[in-house]
């Protein structure tokens, strides 16, 4: 703009780079039906019927709307059993984007943490890790490993506001490298945006020095690349030096050093199903392909079909497109900041993949044994029919040698952000349910869990209001959420 003239700048706005041209219809539901489905499905969300949800923020795991291109590559799956073309598209996709050398299919993340764990893992081995991921940490631990949590402090601060809180920390690493020797750790597990610190991610820079000290001392570095192109994304926008370089080149850049990756295509990469495991060393990548026929299929198939594997190969290619990218980070942004720009306490700053709530600052007068971001994503379904997620202390699960409940610093609710799902619209809708429980968090009633499955127990853990049977008292709720479909 001319500096003689005294209008203020012109905003410009980002916008979603693709038009609309098949629509999923949403069911309203009234509140009396929501108290009602809340309760069948023991306060826990992911026990609720989709039938039953409005705007869906559970996951962007496996939640994304494919394209066009995509759906047309669908129907080019070829089922053969072995060999089958699809899989060849998806094995140059990948070399592509993220440059290693082996590609092993698998049916999710979860199929290739679990080979790799199996792979290198042995009893008594300690795996370090910048926070921990649930499904991660709980295959290391099936394999006879212990995780250890070597990101930055600030990571376990949601006020703090540094750019890169999915750092490692290098000093914690080389203390734990003295201690257990690094005979005792088979590789680090470094993961890009991470989840559970509220999608943050790690700087090229760390990358690059994790790599160095880890192979200074015969340790590989795998690569939790389910959301690396994010992580990606946060580089060319903070990191200096990076500023002009493109996404694909940063992305090649932080695969460079590593030595192979775990993926869960569900996120990034814009499927519905699907996910590979990644290796550059040949003798490691033989035996996965040996042990992938014993728990997921053949090497050439993994688990996916060939249709998966064709969307899956064509969404690597439109996940690293730089308009892409900037609007659906935009999308998450925009919620993000409407929410700290009203008070209500978020984790900062804004993560890729999703806006995380301090639940037990939200709900400072729950105790953390009531679960207050249980309780918290319970209430917000009540309230509007908006699906979110725990990830807090019910997450964390239980230590494994005392058996005791972790409380981990971060008690959080996840509302997620499926890829190319939603509009600026619903994200208007989730900001006024959020203001609405905001404006009166005595409503709210802390939860105790009467179920505790063995594994991962916050899929299908169920919990009891402490008081009463409700878990948001009162009805404030503003009538066009709780009425018939018509009303808005
Ligand atoms: N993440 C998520 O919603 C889905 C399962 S847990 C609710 O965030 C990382 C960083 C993930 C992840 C899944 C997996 C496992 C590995 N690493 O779900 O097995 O966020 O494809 O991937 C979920 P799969």
């Amino acid at each position: 703009m001319s500096e003689s003239t005294n209008h203020p700048p012109i905003a410009r706005s980002w916008a979603e780079p693709y038009k609309i041209k098949m629509v999923e219809l949403l069911h309203m539901t009234t509140r009396d039906q929501r108290e009602r489905a809340i309760t069948e499905a023991g306060f826990n969300t992911f026990l609720l019927p989709s039938k039953d949800i409005y705007i869906d923020l559970l996951t962007d795991s496996g939640t994304s709307a494919m394209s066009d291109r995509q759906w047309a590559g669908m129907m080019l799956g070829d089922e053969a059993y072995a060999g089958s073309r699809n899989f060849f598209h998806l094995e140059e996709a990948v070399r592509q984007a993220y440059g290693y050398r082996h590609i092993i299919p698998t049916h999710q993340g979860r199929g290739a943490e679990h080979l790799l764990s199996q792979l290198c893992i042995h009893s008594g081995d300690v795996v370090p890790g910048n926070m921990y991921f649930t499904t991660t940490k709980h295959h290391q631990e099936l394999a006879g490993g212990r995780f250890a949590d070597v990101i930055i402090d600030e990571a376990h601060d949601s006020q703090s506001d540094h750019p890169f809180k999915g750092n490692i920390d290098l000093d914690k690493l080389s203390r734990l490298i003295n201690e257990v020797g690094a005979d005792k750790i088979p590789y680090l597990s470094l993961e890009t945006n991470v989840n559970m610190a509220g999608g943050q991610p790690c700087s090229l820079e760390n990358i690059r020095a994790t790599c160095d000290l880890c192979h200074q001392h015969s340790i590989a570095v795998f690569l939790d690349a389910t959301r690396a192109v994010e992580n990606a994304f946060f580089i060319k926008q903070r990191e200096r030096g990076c500023e002009n370089l493109s996404i694909p080149d940063i992305l090649s850049q932080i695969c460079a050093c590593t030595d192979g990756c775990t993926m869960s295509a569900k996120k990034d990469s814009l499927v519905n199903i699907g996910g590979f495991l990644a290796l550059n060393d040949d003798e490691l990548a033989d035996k996965a392909r040996n042990l992938v026929v014993v728990y997921e299929g053949l090497h050439t198939y993994g688990g996916m079909a060939g249709r998966d594997m064709e969307a899956l190969a064509i969404g690597i290619g439109e996940s690293v497109q730089e308009d892409h990218i900037r609007a659906r980070i935009g999308q998450v942004e925009y919620l993000g900041e409407k929410l700290i720009n009203a008070g209500v306490p978020v984790v900062r700053p804004i993560g890729g993949h999703g806006v995380f709530i301090d639940a037990a600052r939200f709900l400072p007068e729950l105790p953390r044994e009531q679960f207050p971001a249980q309780a918290l994503a319970a209430a917000l379904y009540v309230e509007s029919g908006v699906r979110a997620m725990e990830r807090g202390a019910v997450s964390a699960g239980r230590d494994t040698e005392t058996g005791k409940n972790i409380f981990p610093a971060l008690e959080l609710v996840r509302l997620t952000i499926p890829r190319r799902v939603y509009t600026q619209a619903h994200m208007d809708v989730v900001i006024e349910s959020i203001l609405q429980l905001h404006s009166e968090p005595e409503r709210i009633v802390g939860v105790e869990m009467t179920y505790e499955p063995k594994y991962l127990r916050f899929f299908q853990a169920r919990f009891n209001p402490v008081v009463g049977d409700v878990v948001l008292r009162g009805s404030a709720t503003p009538e066009y959420m709780t009425a018939a479909p018509t009303s808005r």
